[in-house]
């Protein structure tokens, strides 16, 4: 048996309960295998793909809180520390009910490639809680998330693991965490990113996934003759990542037809109307199904369908396994060209390889996403030298990180004889870094 092989078989068995880190690792192992095939001595001998599969470490810990009535409520926080090898751990906090000790290790895990495509000396490191925001007042959100960094401020620190949001979290819990962390060490620092402006954040960080979801999908198009201008988008999720993936993608001349949320979908044929979104999810925390009150000729369909529209570039930016087979044939038979993931593994592996083998471009999220933390790193950069970028200068370094990224990849593919597969040059040209790094520091 080949050393991927034997070392799939051996994650496989050691963590049979978590199918979410298996996936992410099956879909990163099986295609480094001529990258390992090219080196497979050496990185056995120094058991390096049974130490990058095994985080450094896993921390958990209760978060006891109480509600608006005075009841005790209980969540289990975690942090999983990956891989620090090339630089201090990093990586957001997702706080959502079904966040369990295996979906933190696979986005732990396709952090550490993520984080080392975009080029800066960032490790990798995922973090979260089953702790459900919604429907809780802001005092409630703030009394979890200071017993959350009441524990999680142990294990964190400016140069040992810089966290930030996901899923669930976003300006006002990283405001709560920020100043429970200052309250307890004492210590101003950058310990988180995605902090407000007025307290050592970045310009763009706030719309940096999506903005570079879309550089990196610009430039994808543009290296295979295609443009993004007048084009049809279909997006999923109505959060972070997508608000300002639609805002891009209109910026650049195309039309963005659909948005969803966990209840529902919304199709707008004329295209969707961002301000009302905004107002929508960032001001009143609302569903989407209210979307018809600023929009009466919008249709609204409860539950999944967002990718049975006719579009042709899909961006998947809500959570994992949210584009599955059926959907990939459908996108496919409508003509769809180009799908760019701004979610961490929103697609499902038959539904990955039935879009490759069927031509669709197709922009794995490591590469894709990675636009939201880099610029994390370059808020890291601005608090480390005490000074604010301009937007200008901020989003001129996130469109020259995701152009790189996607030239790094598509020459790693090449190098490695398959040309135009995306999945493989990114978790080549990630892997490549962080196994110099590995080898170079010895065993540890
Ligand atoms: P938000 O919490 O801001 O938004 C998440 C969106 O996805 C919401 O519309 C939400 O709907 C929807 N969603 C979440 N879970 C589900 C689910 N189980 N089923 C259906 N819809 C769901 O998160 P972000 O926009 O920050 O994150 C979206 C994705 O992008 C995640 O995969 C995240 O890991 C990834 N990502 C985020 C980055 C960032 O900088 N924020 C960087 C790189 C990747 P509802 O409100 O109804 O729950
Ligand atoms: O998945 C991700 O890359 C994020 N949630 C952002 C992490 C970060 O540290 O900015």
């Amino acid at each position: 048996m080949g050393y991927v092989d034997e070392v799939l078989e051996s994650v496989q068995k050691k963590n049979a309960s978590e199918p979410e880190f298996l996936q992410a690792v099956k879909e990163v192992l099986d295609s480094l295998r001529p990258i390992v095939d090219a080196n497979e001595e050496v990185y056995r001998k120094a058991a390096l793909l049974e130490r990058i599969v095994e985080p450094d470490r896993q921390i958990k810990f209760r978060v006891p809180w109480v509600d608006d009535k005075g009841q005790v409520q209980v969540n289990v926080g975690y942090r999983v520390q990956f891989n620090n090898s090339i630089g201090p751990y990093k990586g957001g906090l997702r706080l959502h009910p079904s966040v369990n000790i295996g979906i933190i290790k696979f986005l732990g895990f396709e952090q550490i490639f993520k984080n080392s495509l975009t080029g800066l000396p960032i490790g990798g490191a995922k973090g979260g809680s089953d702790f459900d925001p919604k429907g809780k007042s802001d005092n409630e959100v703030m009394r979890f998330c200071q017993s959350f960094m009441n524990e999680l401020y142990k294990y964190i620190g400016a140069d040992v693991d810089v966290p930030a949001g996901d899923i669930g979290t976003g300006a006002r819990e990283i405001g709560y965490m920020f100043g429970q962390y200052k309250k307890i060490r004492g210590v101003y620092e950058g310990v988180l990113t995605g902090k407000g402006l007025s307290y050592g954040g970045s310009l763009v960080r706030k719309e940096a996934t999506g903005y570079g979801l879309l550089y990196f999908t610009a430039e994808m198009l543009k290296c295979n003759g295609k443009d993004i201008a007048g084009k049809t988008v279909a997006i999923s999720g109505s959060g972070n990542v997508a608000i300002y993936a639609a805002e891009k993608a209109v910026q650049l001349g195309a039309k963005v037809v659909t948005m969803s949320d966990s209840t529902g979908w919304i199709y707008d044929a004329e295209g969707i109307d961002l301000d009302a979104v905004k107002e929508l999810k960032e001001v009143r925390r609302a569903r989407l199904s209210e979307y018809r009150n600023y929009r009466p000729n919008s249709e609204y369909h409860e539950g999944r369908g967002v990718w049975s529209v006719k579009c042709d570039i899909a961006l998947p930016c809500a959570t994992q396994n949210e584009l599955l087979l059926e959907d990939a044939k459908m996108l496919t038979a409508n003509g769809c060209f180009a799908v760019a993931e701004g979610a961490n593994m929103p697609t499902t592996l038959d539904a990955t390889e039935y879009l490759k083998a069927n031509g669709v471009l197709f922009a794995p999220g490591k590469a894709a996403n990675a636009g939201g933390v880099a610029t994390s790193a370059l808020e890291m950069s601005q608090n480390s030298e005490r000074l604010s970028w301009s937007f200008e200068e901020v989003d001129e370094k996130l469109k020259g990180i995701m152009v790189n990224i996607f030239h790094n990849l598509d020459d790693a593919a090449r190098r490695y004889g398959a040309e135009g597969d995306y999945v493989v040059g990114a978790n080549i040209a990630g892997f490549e870094k962080v196994a110099d790094a590995m080898l170079a520091q010895g065993v540890c």
